[in-house]
């Protein structure tokens, strides 16, 4: 094959290395994830991010009809980067029993929701058989659900609570019914990270045992990476190679997700927070270095709808969907969007050029929609001058 423009511009970039190894499906280093994260080509990186995701997924996005729940804000880790949460003692507190929260479904009895998504925060008030019973409500009212619920946090608290091991409160818990994981609650694995902004949490050694032993009992997870605040580039790499590592040990995670971190009514709201350039680097270099994880999602509630359509060529397959009702990074002074219909959805991933596919919470696939371009995009034939 000659060579192509794509090869003397990357070239020029000083990336063939990078380039020669993407094509040659060879495992990045650390310092190629370095130079990934430094280099100011940052369209060279997405071209080599989306070789990636076309060889993985071609042209699909995966998205998901899905409802976030979260059964309560009280939590008493303090992370400085979270605007969720409420001190113990906090009259903003809430906890929504399982009533309520067959409630919150029962709202959208009209919408064929396929993944519920349930977090929390580390409430020490809630005893074991609360976490048993909330799983069994959700099943209750949509026994087809796929239900991923709890990250490594949370299952750490509730394990405590139980007063059990972990592979044994992460059995039962899959017996009450969860499928699955979130990625939530990895942060940066950095000790300094940790001892600045969120220093009452466990650390990530634990984060991937508990990790580890969910995909040994047969829950898969997805992981993710909060960034935008202080971390440095270094140890944005050490996060990515350490995933990649025990994916290699037990190929449990599903996705991986950049989260865009929002400084709004956060303790540390000085800080600028990432910008859209950043954002999609994220998504680039994510794909390029866990070229053992699957997917790469990006979760439009954080990163804007806008940058996740440019991010679908950045080496991200999947946008998550719906999200009825986010709490997370709710900002009531701007009023941001929460929930996309199933046709924005849509709309978005045709517009990008790319063809949407509906999947659960596994990534069971439930639907290839016919994509549908805007009408920008259409060949307007009533007013070609060739007609
Ligand atoms: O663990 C907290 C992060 C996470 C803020 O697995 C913030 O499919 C941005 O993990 N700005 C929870 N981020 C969300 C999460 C997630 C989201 C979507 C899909 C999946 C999945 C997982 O949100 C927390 C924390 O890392 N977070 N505060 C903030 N101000």
């Amino acid at each position: 094959m000659g060579v192509t423009l794509f090869d003397t511009l990357i070239a020029k970039a000083g990336l063939t290395d990078i380039y020669e190894k993407v094509i040659h499906e060879e495992r990045l280093s650390s310092d190629d994830g370095l130079r990934l994260y430094q280099h100011p080509d940052l369209s060279a990186i997405g071209f080599m991010a989306n070789l990636q995701r076309e060889r993985l997924h071609g042209d699909k996005v995966y998205f998901v009809r899905n409802q976030h729940l979260n059964y309560t804000n009280i939590c008493n880790k303090g992370c400085l980067f979270c605007s969720f949460y409420a001190l113990p003692k906090d009259p903003k507190g809430y906890v929504l029993s399982p009533e309520q929260i067959q409630e919150r479904m029962r709202a959208y009895a009209d919408i064929p929701i396929s993944e519920i998504h349930m977090v929390g925060g580390v409430n020490p008030k809630l005893p074991y058989e609360y976490y048993i019973d909330i799983v069994k409500a959700i099943k209750e009212v949509r026994p087809d659900v796929s239900l991923k619920a709890f990250t490594m946090i949370e299952l750490e608290q509730i394990r405590r609570i139980g007063k059990k091991p972990m592979d044994e409160t992460l059995r039962e818990l899959k017996k009450a019914g969860i499928d699955a994981l979130p990625g939530g609650g990895a942060e940066v694995f950095s000790e300094r990270v940790h001892e600045e902004l969120f220093h009452a949490k466990s650390d990530s050694d634990k984060w991937l045992e508990t990790a580890r032993t969910a995909h040994q009992v047969g829950l898969p997870s997805n992981a993710t990476m909060l960034y935008g605040h202080v971390e440095q580039t270094e140890e944005k790499v050490y996060h990515l190679t350490r995933l990649r590592e025990l994916q290699d040990e037990t190929n449990g995670f599903m996705s991986f997700i950049p989260l865009s971190w929002h400084p709004e009514q956060t303790a540390i709201d000085h800080l600028p927070g990432p910008t859209g350039q950043m954002d999609l680097r994220e998504i680039a270099v994510a794909r390029l270095m866990l070229d053992n994880i699957p997917h790469i999602k990006s979760f439009w509630i954080m990163n804007t709808p806008a940058v996740t359509q440019v991010g679908l060529w950045y080496g991200a397959d999947d946008m998550d969907g719906s999200v009825l009702e986010y709490e997370i990074t709710r900002d009531p002074d701007t009023d941001r969007m929460q929930a996309l219909t199933q046709t924005q959805m849509l709309d978005m991933i045709a517009e990008a050029g790319r063809q949407p596919v509906e999947r659960d919470a596994l990534y069971r696939v439930l639907d290839v929609p016919e994509p549908v371009l805007p009408p920008y995009m259409q060949v307007d034939t009533e007013r070609s001058i060739t007609a």
